[in-house]
């Protein structure tokens, strides 16, 4: 009998995901010599910034140094128009480059890859796609994201709304009108935060579902002075070196004195100048903010504050401040988010104690009260760091699948592999510092580690790469102890997977900093990859 399958093509690498991770990945690879194929579920590339195209959704991190820095000419070329790039100039950069670098030829848009095995007698990946495409390659490289798996609440007869429904992580492509509507909004993250001001502005009547307030600080967006872009990129090399010595991958001028070695006095001034310089620069406040809970509850109260004195309604300040410990979450960088709760159109209801019961066809409810809505956005999240990987039937040596060895939570040495996968990476996976930088950065960090080691097997002859279990329990007790001694671990948040019911909490990214998570991944290249089994 005949096999009537497409045939197998036969790469290097695939590369699953064409976001910032995916591309460059391909760029890198091609330039080391390697083919490559990108599997690309969107019909475009661009990733997160091609799938949340909800209003307001714009980057949080300066543009300046939201961006690729692999390319000199590229960084000087592109033109970005504000301190915050909204999502569709985003896009247009990542179409650019897509462009600029001739991308596209070695991507396959629409495809969604659904398993991928590895063979182990030919040390090879058997990557298959919901189009029915086979590929066998050296490596696997996943580019899945940490933040591309939405995430749609368990609520009692969510199919029944009449209305559209939208979630913030797969707004439509051709946009939404809210003229004249009233609308619902499930959550108030990151996503929700930039939304509500928008829908706000727009919609007849906006009604909030909140279950946790979250802490947020002014952006502070605007157009970009020319003189401080020429002035950057004059000296982009020595920026972009600064931001790789900070904690968090990008300049934040942090403070290098922790509050308790400052006066009142001089605390008070720091905290004015970081709200007023605005933006995730008040991450740089104090050395001491994420591990002492006096320096920690002071930042608190005082953005506490500013959002009493933001908000004019008494019970509704009350209800948006946030009880919690400072950037437990993920800070947020708001235009207009609290003021948008002044305006006559915009209820909050707080669903902290009484969760929304059920939706309807008309609406929901919440105990025995019922909202009415043309339109309800879930503003609800994503299953973090491991959901789009476990959405792929990934199995390595003897079949062992990925999903069942991080039941518990993901293992991985460095955040690049798991032992028992070899030849699979993961871009910006658990155990790495990703999410708790900028993420561009990361990402470049990643694709140039990934290449070397690629590059190295190839002068070497080596077939396989598989971390050593040894040196992945000794990454998660590392990656586990220094989360540990923060206070970012203690709270419920998407970093445990305690926004999933039913994951299990274990803390997913390293909060060690990017320059020591850095200077690791140098030292164990420099000493063969050792952590590493090499084959
Ligand atoms: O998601 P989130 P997000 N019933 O998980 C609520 C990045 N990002 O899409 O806190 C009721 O933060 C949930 O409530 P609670 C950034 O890293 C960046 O906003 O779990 N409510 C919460 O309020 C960010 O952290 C940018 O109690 C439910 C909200 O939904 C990450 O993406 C912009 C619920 C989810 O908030 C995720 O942000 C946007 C339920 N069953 C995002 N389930 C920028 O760069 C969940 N919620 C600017």
């Amino acid at each position: 009998m005949s096999d009537q399958r497409t045939p197998t093509q036969t790469l290097d690498a695939v590369v699953v995901g064409a976001g910032f991770a995916g591309l460059y990945m391909l760029h890198r690879l091609r330039q080391l010599g390697f083919s490559a194929r990108v599997i690309e579920a969107g019909s475009g590339a661009g990733g997160t910034w091609f799938w949340n195209r909800y209003p307001g959704a714009r980057v949080d991190i300066e543009s300046m140094q939201y961006s690729y820095q692999f390319s000199e000419e590229l960084q000087q070329e592109w033109q970005w128009s504000e301190r915050y790039a909204p999502q569709a100039e985003l896009l247009a950069y990542i179409n650019h480059v897509v462009e600029r670098f001739d991308l596209a030829r070695d991507i396959q848009f629409n495809t969604r890859v659904v398993s991928a095995v590895f063979d182990q007698a030919g040390s090879r990946w058997q990557v298959t796609t919901d189009g029915d495409d086979r590929f066998s390659a050296r490596f696997c490289i996943m580019a899945t994201g940490c933040l591309s798996a939405a995430n749609k609440p368990d609520i009692k007869g969510i199919d029944s709304f009449k209305g559209p429904t939208y979630h913030t992580g797969e707004w439509p492509h051709d946009g939404v009108d809210f003229t004249g509507k009233r609308v619902g909004i499930i959550g108030t993250g990151s996503s929700a935060i930039q939304a509500i001001p928008e829908i706000a502005r727009q919609a007849a009547h906006l009604t909030v579902f909140q279950r946790t307030p979250t802490f947020s600080v002014p952006a502070r967006n605007a157009p970009l002075d020319p003189e401080y872009v020429a002035n950057v990129k004059q000296n982009y090399a020595a920026l972009r070196k600064t931001a790789k010595q900070q904690f968090v991958a990008f300049d934040t001028k942090a403070n290098e004195r922790a509050a308790t070695d400052m006066s009142a006095e001089e605390i008070k001034v720091e905290l004015e100048r970081r709200w007023a310089m605005g933006g995730l620069n008040f991450y740089g406040g104090f050395a001491d903010l994420l591990v002492n809970q006096h320096t920690n509850d002071m930042v608190a109260d005082f953005v506490r504050e500013k959002i009493a004195q933001k908000v004019k309604n008494p019970a509704t300040a009350a209800l948006l401040t946030p009880k919690v410990i400072f950037a437990c979450k993920r800070l947020c960088a708001d235009t207009d988010y609290f003021e948008t709760y002044n305006r006559d159109n915009v209820l909050l209801v707080d669903i902290s104690t009484t969760p929304i019961a059920e939706i309807a066809s008309e609406g929901l409810t919440v105990a025995d009260k019922a909202y009415a809505f043309d339109a309800l956005v879930f503003a609800t999240g994503f299953d973090a760091m491991t959901g789009s990987l476990n959405k792929i039937d990934i199995r390595g040596s003897g079949g062992n699948t990925l999903k069942e060895k991080w039941s518990a939570g993901p293992r991985t040495y460095l955040g690049l592999c798991s032992a028992g996968f070899p030849n699979l990476f993961t871009i910006s996976g658990p155990g790495s510092p990703s999410v708790f930088t900028n993420m561009v950065t990361s990402i470049e960090q990643h694709v140039e580690y990934i290449g070397d080691i690629i590059a190295y097997m190839g002068k070497h002859k080596l077939s396989a790469i598989d971390a050593t279990k040894e040196a992945e329990d000794a990454w998660v007790d590392h990656v586990n102890e220094v989360a540990g001694g923060t206070l970012v671990n203690s709270c419920s948040s998407w970093y445990l997977g305690a926004n999933i019911p039913g994951k299990q909490r274990v803390f997913m990214p390293y909060i060690g900093g990017f320059p020591p998570y850095v200077e690791k991944c140098n030292e164990v290249a420099k000493n063969g990859y050792e952590g590493f089994a090499l084959k």
